[in-house]
């Protein structure tokens, strides 16, 4: 066939694919080789902060195992592999003035050696939530503008010294809204705080997650601001920050309703992807929180605009939204699943806030695309299947919803890039393997292997046989034959 007579294929020959992981979902060895605490570690440790009162210590070992894990990477074949680095592992006090320890440096280093000596492309986080405790206590981390700021620029800084010459995908931050609301506004994420005080002894939700988020933006630009003047010109990689945001979709044709629906986009995409791509805070936020919105001063916003190289989507599921409540932190806006006429939107998943609803993925990345114009990279995306973790591993193994969730993001994918003309250049699952799922503990397993936790082996699922085998090929050789979809799958589309 001469590939030359067909149609250029919208799939860039870039196109990254792999899974992705956390470094306290997975590491364990959270006392070794100089590494010091992070928030998570005492926070997971009080009694009823994990659903089942299990920690982040061991994790899925992967601190010890990570040749076991790469040996399994490449075995499924990965283009790309999403990680993050630890900052108590790198500072272990956090702060710009404290020591680097060189041990944390160098588990780093080999770690990225022997994914590129494999051939795997290393796309890192520098911050998923585990912020160093000391930096905590000193000053109340993301809650100190003045401190915060400077510090994760130097961390920034020390990694792109460290890592930037193999580097060439950097995200900032991981989520900047879970960071705030989660950590700040419902407390159900370290440090915990909020103004329920049966949860949290301190802590104010009116107030603190937009403070927090506010300096995560902030954070977010100065890093990219020094990596754009000190290290892009040499280093040649990009840089951006991954926001998560779940479709919202109007639960009728009601105006409110419609109307709701957009104030939820605003409330929580619009937070952090309007400052950082078109330069403002969203209207709506403005006029729901007034002054306990902080501005920014002209000068700041000349760093955070345009701050990051492509619109990075952490994405799992739609809420059907409704008019109503006063929740601040859902935008007032009352999420169910349940539609008008009383049926599901989609396959439950084992947590209350994920549903399966590929049609919703698609819409979201069309809304993205045509309110940013940024090439996006999917670096998030996963299902939960209920009750996995009470089921006999043989069993778990078989993830049928998993497998239906994949195809029909991945299909949702496929239409949005060929039959839509939306930019997509990665594509990461979420997770690599079962890991510590923040306050659900072990209870809840996103991995497409399961980790069996008594004798810390991983197997495969279903789910990654399936991506392995049929998506990722498939993907493979549209970018190398540089043919649309359709010609190598037909009917996928
Ligand atoms: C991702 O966040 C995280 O990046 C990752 O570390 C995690 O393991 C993965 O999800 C699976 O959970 O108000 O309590 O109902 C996903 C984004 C946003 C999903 C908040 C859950 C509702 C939380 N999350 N959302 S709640």
């Amino acid at each position: 066939m001469n590939t030359a007579d067909l149609p250029v294929s919208k799939l860039p020959k870039d196109f990254l694919w792999g899974f992705a992981t956390a470094s306290f979902q997975i590491e364990g060895s959270t006392d070794v080789d100089g590494r010091a605490k992070s928030i998570w570690d005492d926070f997971s440790k009080q009694p009823g902060k994990t659903q089942d009162g299990r920690n982040g210590d061991i994790a899925t070992d992967s601190y010890r195992l990570w040749k076991d894990d790469i040996a399994l990477l490449v075995k499924y074949g990965v283009k790309s592999y999403r990680f993050s680095i630890s900052w108590p592992r790198i500072i272990p006090l956090g702060g710009r003035n404290d020591p680097i320890n060189p041990k944390g440096i160098e588990w780093y280093s080999n770690f990225i050696d022997a994914l590129l000596d494999n051939g795997i492309i290393p796309f890192v986080t520098l911050y998923h939530w585990d912020l160093p405790q000391a930096l905590h206590e000193r000053y109340k981390g993301w809650l100190n503008k003045d401190e915060i700021v400077q510090d994760y620029v130097r961390y920034a800084r020390v990694c792109f010294e460290a890592f930037g010459g193999r580097v060439k995908h950097w995200l900032t931050m991981n989520e900047p809204w879970c960071i705030s609301v989660l950590g700040y506004g419902r407390g159900i994420h370290a440090p915990g705080r909020s103004s329920d005080r049966h949860r949290s002894p301190e802590g104010d939700s009116s107030t603190e997650p937009w403070i927090v988020g506010h300096n995560v933006i902030l954070s977010h630009a100065n890093a990219v601001k020094l990596y754009r003047e000190e290290f892009k010109e040499t280093q040649g990689g990009q840089i951006g920050i991954t926001l998560n945001g779940d479709w919202a979709m109007p639960y009728d044709n009601s105006p409110k309703n419609i109307a709701a629906a957009q104030q939820a986009m605003d409330a929580a995409l619009g937070w952090f992807a309007d400052p950082i791509y078109l330069g403002r805070y969203p209207t709506f936020l403005k006029k729901m929180l007034g002054d306990r919105l902080p501005d920014f001063t002209p000068e700041e916003l000349r760093v955070i605009k345009g701050s990051s190289d492509f619109y990075g989507m952490n994405t799992y599921t739609t809420n059907l939204c409704k008019a109503g409540g006063d929740d601040e932190l859902q935008a007032k806006v009352i999420y169910t699943f349940t539609r008008p006429d009383g049926t599901q939107l989609g396959t439950q998943a084992h947590c209350g806030w994920l549903q399966d609803y590929p049609d919703g993925f698609r819409a979201l990345l069309n809304y993205v695309w045509k309110r940013y114009r940024m090439p996006i990279y999917v670096t998030e995306n996963g299902f939960a299947v209920k009750n996995e973790n009470s089921k006999p591993m043989k069993e778990a193994l078989l993830d049928h919803d998993r497998v239906q969730y994949f195809r029909g993001t991945t299909n949702a994918l496929l239409s949005a890039v060929v039959e839509d003309g939306v930019d997509i250049r990665a594509y990461f699952p979420w997770s690599f393997v079962d890991n510590f799922e923040w306050a659900d503990g072990y209870v809840t397993r996103f991995g497409v292997t399961y980790v069996d936790y008594e004798t810390q082996a991983r197997h495969p699922k279903e789910s990654a046989k399936f991506l392995v085998k049929v998506y990722f090929p498939v993907i493979l050789l549209c970018c190398f034959l540089k043919v649309p979809l359709a010609t190598v799958v037909p009917g996928t589309c």
